[in-house]
């Protein structure tokens, strides 16, 4: 065996198959314009000259070797077994790169299950020491450092740099020049790049105070659940250097999701929430037993700190200017994960420009999103997918969300082996090409270089990045539990391990950079200043100082002036209606458009798509920027908005609102990812960081909402008393019973209602576009106001081009929104009425549909109505209380008020009216219910029972024949 071999050490022979076509892409690029390619190709192409294929490499003479031993000229085809080691040496590297991270020593406790790493070794290719020995180490490893001359102490330095503390998993990347930096980052000792010895000493100072946080806490509140951090401790450091890096790139907004695992640490190091405030919600924590699962007082508060109380975060800009960096972490309810997309939606918030016409423009570098998962739950809470999805669309991207997965290898009392199908905890976010790196918690150097790692792909690629930071659970899953009844061997293996704390203490002194002098002064000074913080609360509490936070306020309705003047209105529709120079509208939908330029003179008729676009181009004529996104809402489920104008010629697009002379602040419309938790969630967030901007989710159809159900339980309904967190969300839910079964009919109004408490939010049925135009603009005027609250609406379907529901262009310019609105033609001899219905929606419009056409009930004939009053509720929460006793009082002669719906009489607003109602009947009248009986699915599968029952509901509502007087009660129990 030779070993030395005159061959060429050209980089193109490791290229073939789609890697050469993209390096021969990459190279006549790079002859159009050098400047155009990475510095690093340049570099090559200018050494190696033209990429070429191994079979025309292997035939031509090579160049000149610079590099390694063998600077020598010759053909490869000279020694074709040598050629197959190359081969193979080269095999072995990729399979490091690629698989390295399974043989990693990057697991405490050495929990995981052993994997095949065969791969990985010389032998498995017949590679000897003396084979690699003999191939020069440029062959096979183009950039190895210059110590390194041959493949053997290659592929030594490789298997250290991917299999020791950092497991790195790139090999999923399929942007190749993403896969190149990552791995180039990697091997260029990045990972082993040594800190600074001040650095080291901060490092090592943060974990001490960590770890007294969190001993401290388990000592003065025994017995109190705290979701300790250690195992992990490393989560702290981490995110101090998160937040130095993301500070250091210019980021003016850090927005930080967690759930309840080292959380009051991260809120206290990394938020700067005071000793005192913690331990002062410790103190009051009423009854210390029940303190839900994953809950503590004050665990699921999140707090807005500020990097100006955080060393080393400013960034200065010139001497003198200080930009801060707001840090904030969010309030979390219980429900694991769905807090992420709560998050990305504050970042986009933080990073969208809305202040002029057009879609807003995201500045991915003025905000970044961090994201802290458990490792049970980032593998099975669905909503992480949906999340994650958001990474490359444009109207929920945020130029990367760091992530990190706190991986304790146990959720709650479960195994990953019983909570998991994958090999890793982060293998989900593969699928989305996020680079993952599986870290030691142990190895306190190595968590930091893997957080700057991510910090410079962010910066580099605006793309998201994991960490999996694998440590373990010091205690149970809180710390009252006993974990050795269900994990008895784990616990007495960790019984035994070290604190990192311990563990890095021992480098640092063995490196001479820290005496135990100075570490016991530096432990003894935090000991003091967590009992004086502790002894201060104790002397408020003695003094009755401590102050409780207030989220009672409630809100007060005041007057809202939406109309709009008619020629402001007519100058703005004719703007909707003009087109860019050249852009061709699709010929039938121009004809549907065309038809609204007359709809505002006199006789004409604003429909609900047009009422709806006036409301939104009145809203940004105001300055007011809105957001709009649901499953296919440019165009709309019932494709009444169609904001988005495709050209058929050449498929440009146009949305008139953005070039509307009269706007003054963005409109982004987007067709949402197939999500509603994520993107309901997403929007809620996005709303709550942009308290100023009108924000509307719509659903597909109003029952999909219920998959978001637990945003809409969480975060819309109880955020405000919650943690004071306002929102002025709109969720456009359609709703209607038309024949299409059990899962197009109900948006399940009966949950917004039973949810409805505290004037947390409104809850509206409508039934004609001028009510839902003035709707939309008293809920834009309300946003960033102490009235703000969300706004639920059931969505029209087929009322969408109902002429009943089409308004004269004088509602819109005239009036305000009603609550309740009276059927015109009814009621007029008020003495004579004896049956008042109350209603909601569509079967307002079935009813009047039905009065109009005078076919139903004993009056056929004669129409004499004097009998009947019909009031449509348009706003059913908040009660518009007021109107109905008012209604109700200009009838003497009342004998009963009916509640028509069409819904179930289990669904739909019954249960929520009916005390209301009999709160106000005068005593001697009836008050009964018409509608569906109860039902376990909301809707028959079947248009002819539909029909039917709709029949009977209308005949029943308007035929004098069913008077209480004359008929027995029906009120739909079974
Ligand atoms: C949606 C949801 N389901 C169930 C729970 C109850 N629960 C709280 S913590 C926990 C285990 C979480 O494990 P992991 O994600 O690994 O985080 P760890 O507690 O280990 O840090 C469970 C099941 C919850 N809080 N949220």
């Amino acid at each position: 065996m030779k070993t030395e071999h005159d061959i060429s050490q050209s980089p193109w022979h490791f290229y073939y198959g789609p890697n050469l076509g993209y390096i021969q892409e990459v190279y006549e690029q790079y002859l159009k314009n050098p400047d155009d390619v990475d510095s690093s190709y340049k570099e090559l192409f200018q050494r190696w000259g033209p990429p070429s294929s191994p079979a025309s490499a292997s035939a031509v003479q090579a160049s000149s070797v610079t590099n390694g031993a063998a600077a020598v000229q010759t053909t490869i085809s000279a020694d074709p077994a040598f050629l197959k080691k190359v081969v193979d040496a080269g095999k072995l590297v990729r399979n490091i790169r690629t698989y390295g991270h399974l043989a990693a020593q990057n697991d405490p406790l050495g929990l995981s299950n052993s994997t095949d790493t065969s791969l990985l070794k010389p032998e498995t290719f017949q590679l000897t020491r003396e084979d690699l020995k003999a191939i020069p180490a440029s062959l096979i490893w183009e950039e190895a450092p210059e110590s390194i001359q041959n493949g053997w102490d290659a592929l030594q330095k490789l298997q250290e740099t991917y299999t020791q503390s950092l497991g790195f998993e790139f090999g999923h990347i399929h942007e190749e020049n993403e896969r190149i930096w990552l791995n180039r980052q990697a091997e260029s000792g990045m990972a082993a790049k040594p800190l600074s010895v001040t650095e080291r000493t901060a490092l090592l100072n943060r974990l001490i105070e960590v770890e007294q946080f969190e001993t401290f806490l388990q000592r003065a509140f025994l017995g109190q659940k705290r979701f300790s951090i250690e195992g992990n401790d490393m989560l702290v450091p981490m995110l101090d250097e998160i937040v130095r890096e993301l500070a250091h790139d210019g980021a003016r907004h850090i927005l930080m999701g967690m759930a309840h695992r080292g959380r009051l640490n991260v809120l206290t190091h990394v938020l700067g929430k005071p000793y005192g405030t913690i331990f002062s919600e410790f103190h009051h924590a009423p009854n210390k037993d029940l303190i839900p699962s994953e809950g503590s007082i004050g665990i699921s508060f999140g707090w807005t700190g500020d990097v100006k109380y955080h060393l080393g975060a400013h960034r200065s800009v010139k001497a003198g200017e200080t930009v801060e960096t707001r840090i904030s972490l969010a309030n979390n309810p219980s429900h694991l994960e769905y807090v992420n997309p709560v998050v990305e939606g504050f970042t986009r918030a933080a990073q969208d420009d809305r202040s002029k016409p057009g879609y807003p423009v995201p500045d991915f570098g003025a905000a970044a999103a961090v994201l802290i998962h458990g490792d049970a739950a980032f593998a099975g809470e669905g909503i992480v997918a949906e999340s994650l999805n958001f990474k490359k669309l444009q109207g929920y991207e945020n130029g990367g969300t760091i992530h990190i997965i706190v991986n304790n290898r146990i959720g709650f009392t479960t195994e990953s082996s019983d909570s998991r199908s994958t090999h890793y905890a982060s293998d989900l976010a593969k699928g989305y090409e996020i680079p993952i790196v599986h870290v030691s918690a142990d190895d306190p150097e190595a968590c930091i270089a893997a957080v700057r790692m991510a910090c410079e792909y962010r910066h580099k690629f605006h793309k998201d990045f994991l960490i999996d930071m694998i440590g373990y659970r010091r205690y149970g899953h809180n710390e009252t539990d006993d974990p050795e009844t269900t994990q008895p061997l784990l616990y007495q293996k960790q019984r035994n391990h070290p604190r990192v704390v311990s563990i890095y203490e021992n480098v640092l002194k063995s490196k001479g950079l820290i005496t135990d002098e100075k570490l016991e002064e530096t432990k003894q000074a935090g000991l003091s200043r967590l009992q004086a913080e502790l002894d201060l609360v104790k002397d408020n509490e003695k003094q009755g100082k401590i102050g409780r936070m207030d989220t009672s306020a409630r809100l007060r309705s005041k007057e809202i002036n939406t109309a709009v003047p008619h020629d402001k209105l007519r100058s703005i529709n004719a703007n909707l209606l003009k087109w860019p120079e050249g852009f061709t509208v699709y010929g039938k939908l121009e004809r549907i458009l065309m038809r609204r330029s007359d709809a505002l003179d006199e006789g004409g008729k604003v429909d609900w798509g047009q009422a709806e676009t006036l409301a939104f181009a009145t809203i940004l004529a105001d300055g007011k920027p809105i957001r709009l996104s649901g499953q296919d809402s440019e165009r709309a489920t019932f494709a009444h908005r169609n904001l988005v104008l495709h050209d058929p010629v050449t498929g440009a697009t146009h949305c008139p609102l953005h070039t509307l002379p009269e706007a003054r602040a963005s409109f982004a419309v987007y067709n949402s990812p197939l999500s509603e938790a994520a993107v309901l969630g997403f929007d809620y967030g996005y709303n709550v960081h942009s308290p100023e901007t009108l924000v509307i989710w719509e659903a597909q159809y109003g029952d999909f909402a219920n998959a978001a159900q637990v945003i809409i339980d969480q975060f819309l309904s109880a955020g405000r008393v919650k943690w004071s967190q306002n929102s002025s969300l709109v969720m456009l839910l359609p709703h209607g019973y038309e024949g299409q079964g059990p899962e197009h009919s109900s948006a399940r109004l009966e949950r917004f209602l039973s949810l409805a408490a505290e004037d947390n939010w409104t809850v509206a049925n409508l039934t004609s576009a001028a009510q839902y135009f003035h709707l939309l603009r008293r809920q834009a005027a309300i946003t960033n106001t102490e009235e703000a609250r969300p706004l639920i609406v059931m969505a029209p379907k087929s009322l969408i081009r109902n002429s009943l529901v089409a308004s004269d262009s004088k509602a819109l310019s005239e009036g305000a929104f009603q609550p309740v609105l009276e059927q015109p033609g009814l009621g007029s001899s008020a003495r004579k009425v004896e049956r008042l219905i109350l209603c909601s929606g569509k079967i307002a419009i079935d009813l009047a549909t039905a009065l109009e056409a005078g076919k139903d009930g004993e009056n056929a004939e004669t129409k004499d109505w004097s009998w009947l009053h019909i009031a449509r509720v348009e706003q059913l929460y908040p009660f518009p209380k007021g109107d109905v006793e008012r209604i109700i009082a200009r009838f003497p002669n009342l004998k009963e008020i009916v509640w028509v719906q069409e819904e179930p009489q289990n669904m739909g607003a019954w249960n929520y009216i009916e005390p209301r109602i009999r709160a106000r009947a005068p005593r001697k009248s009836a008050v009964r219910y018409i509608g569906l009986p109860k039902r376990s699915s909301p809707a028959s599968g079947f248009q002819y029972i539909h029909n039917m029952e709709q029949q009977r509901i209308i005949s029943v509502a308007l035929n004098r024949g069913t008077l209480t007087v004359n008929a027995k009660e029906d009120n739909g129990d079974e």
